[in-house]
């Protein structure tokens, strides 16, 4: 069996990778999909261009007319079935997930299974869109709020989750009624395309090709165009703070709605009397996992006095023990950097650490050859260094001491970022302190428990930078619908709110 067995399990033939019929195969120009790996190229994916856009969308408007139609409860059953093939190809999507983008094949795996556990929580809230009803001022009056499908639906994603995240945001919004264009990371096409053909394997036989619609393009391009067209109401968007800023300003302008899950700086802080083994893994985990490319990776950690010097000397032998290479090895604990202009990234950040007078107590190399592989790296670092307050896309941990507990949550919240956070204690107080108004600024906020890995039950997102939206669990789904409020009268009278008289004489 070759290693690349999983493509033609997916269907994908590199030389011809599907029909046009929902998108994905545009007219412009290829995009190569390269792995991080060796470098090599695995497909090359036509790209989209503005005819291809116009006509991408106009048809996502169309069905769209057709989609609200069904009853949420019937949406709900279509998103099950998607489920049940999501469950069939965990494996190949996961191994195609980790060869395009470099993340090991258990967390490739653990994607596809939150793609899983999305469409089950979207099935059951396909039956509880509940509004409310008031109890109006006027007799005999009856006042609720429904929630309305929204429309035609914009889902930019990113390359570190190219399944996942698209699915928190296609999921709930196909149970609520929408439709769909997603613009992918044009460093994942092809875990899109095989999403996609997923998608089209279920959608078409029952009809319901067009809802979701996968549209590969330069963000120059069909990025471009997408947050400046009025026929969506609303564009979600997953990237750099500095993408979300140009994605919020264009779709805000014309007064729309997005929903961004931009950049975080995450922290972790480390009790003195905290369990130092659980503390040690989930910061392993944090910073190392996904070659430190989560939005949620752990960048920070701040420990207390105690422990400080004995739980760094810890890490620093853990970290000799990372075992780097090839993602789909089942002994690999870090696969390569997404690709080289990222690695370039790391050696820059390197070099600032060093100048800012970082001390780099493990890594900060590349490791040669054709892959993006670098070490991961632990850095002693100073509330001065300014590139602290940077998300570098890559595994790069900076270790911070401090006294008490109101000293460490100030410098955690110090950063313009805010996605997600987390204390290691036994303290109850302390956990309590982390949890309140006064503690965490972040939209996920834990205890015992690290920064990455959020179930989807959850709602999803961030404050200040990180931009506010939520996605995937709780009641998310309300950014995906539009509200409205109705006021029946059933008497023969026609009272006025306020009590206002308003008669001719
Ligand atoms: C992201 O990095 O954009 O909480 C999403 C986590 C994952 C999702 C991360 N469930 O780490």
């Amino acid at each position: 069996m070759s290693q690349l067995d999983f493509l033609s399990e997916l269907g994908i033939d590199s030389d011809n990778l599907g029909g046009y019929s929902s998108g994905w195969l545009g007219s412009g120009d290829n995009l190569e999909s390269t792995t991080p790996v060796d470098g090599s190229t695995i497909a090359s994916v036509k790209q989209c261009t503005t005819e291809n856009y116009n006509s991408i969308v106009s048809n996502s408007k169309k069905v769209f007319r057709k989609w609200r139609m069904e009853p949420a409860p019937k949406r709900g059953e279509v998103v099950r079935l998607l489920g049940e093939e999501f469950r069939k190809y965990k494996e190949p999507l996961g191994k195609l997930i980790s060869w395009e983008m470099g993340k090991i094949q258990a967390e490739g795996e653990g994607e596809v299974q939150e793609m899983i556990d999305i469409t089950d929580f979207a099935v059951g809230l396909s039956r509880q869109l509940y509004g409310k009803t008031m109890h109006s001022e006027r007799p005999l009056h009856r006042m609720y709020e429904q929630w309305h499908p929204l429309g035609n639906i914009g889902i930019i994603t990113a390359f570190n989750f190219p399944g996942a995240v698209w699915a928190w945001n296609a999921m709930i919004a196909a149970v609520c009624g929408n439709t769909m264009v997603w613009k992918p990371s044009s460093k994942t096409p092809l875990t899109a395309v095989a999403i996609q053909k997923i998608v089209n394997r279920v959608m078409e036989p029952l009809g319901w090709d067009g809802v979701m619609n996968l549209m590969i393009g330069r963000g120059r391009e069909v990025g471009d165009l997408m947050i400046n067209d009025r026929s969506f109401p609303l564009v979600s968007a997953t990237g750099s703070c500095d993408m979300g800023r140009k994605v919020g300003t264009a779709v805000s302008k014309r007064l729309g709605r997005s929903l961004l899950e931009l950049g975080g700086n995450n922290a972790i802080i480390v009790m003195d009397d905290a369990d130092i083994e659980m503390a040690m893994s989930a910061i392993l985990f944090g910073a190392v996992g996904t070659t430190g490319q989560r939005c949620t990776s752990t960048r920070r950690i701040f420990l207390q006095k105690g422990i400080a010097d004995k739980f760094t000397e810890k890490l620093t032998n853990t970290y000799k023990q990372v075992r780097i290479g090839n993602p789909l090895d089942s002994s690999t604990l870090m696969g390569p950097l997404v690709d080289t202009s990222a690695r370039d990234t790391y050696v820059q950040a390197i070099e600032t650490i060093k100048n800012e007078g970082g001390e780099i107590l493990y890594g900060g190399n590349i490791i040669d050859g054709d892959g993006c592989f670098v070490e991961p790296t632990l850095v002693q670092a100073n509330s001065e260094m300014s590139i602290v307050r940077e998300e570098t896309f890559a595994p790069i941990l900076y270790i911070f001491s401090f006294d008490d507990l109101d000293s460490a949550i100030d410098m955690h919240n110090s950063v313009d970022q805010g996605l997600s956070s987390s204390i290691f204690t036994s303290n109850v107080s302390a956990m309590e302190e982390f949890l309140s108004h006064r503690g965490s600024d972040c939209g996920i906020a834990n205890v015992n428990i690290g920064t990455s890995g959020a179930e989807i039950g959850g709602a999803f997102g961030g404050e200040k930078d990180t931009g506010g939206g939520r996605e995937a669990g709780s009641d998310s789904w309300k950014v995906y619908m539009r509200r409205q409020t109705n006021t029946i009268n059933w008497s023969s009278n026609l009272p006025l709110a306020q009590g206002i008289e308003f008669n001719l004489d």
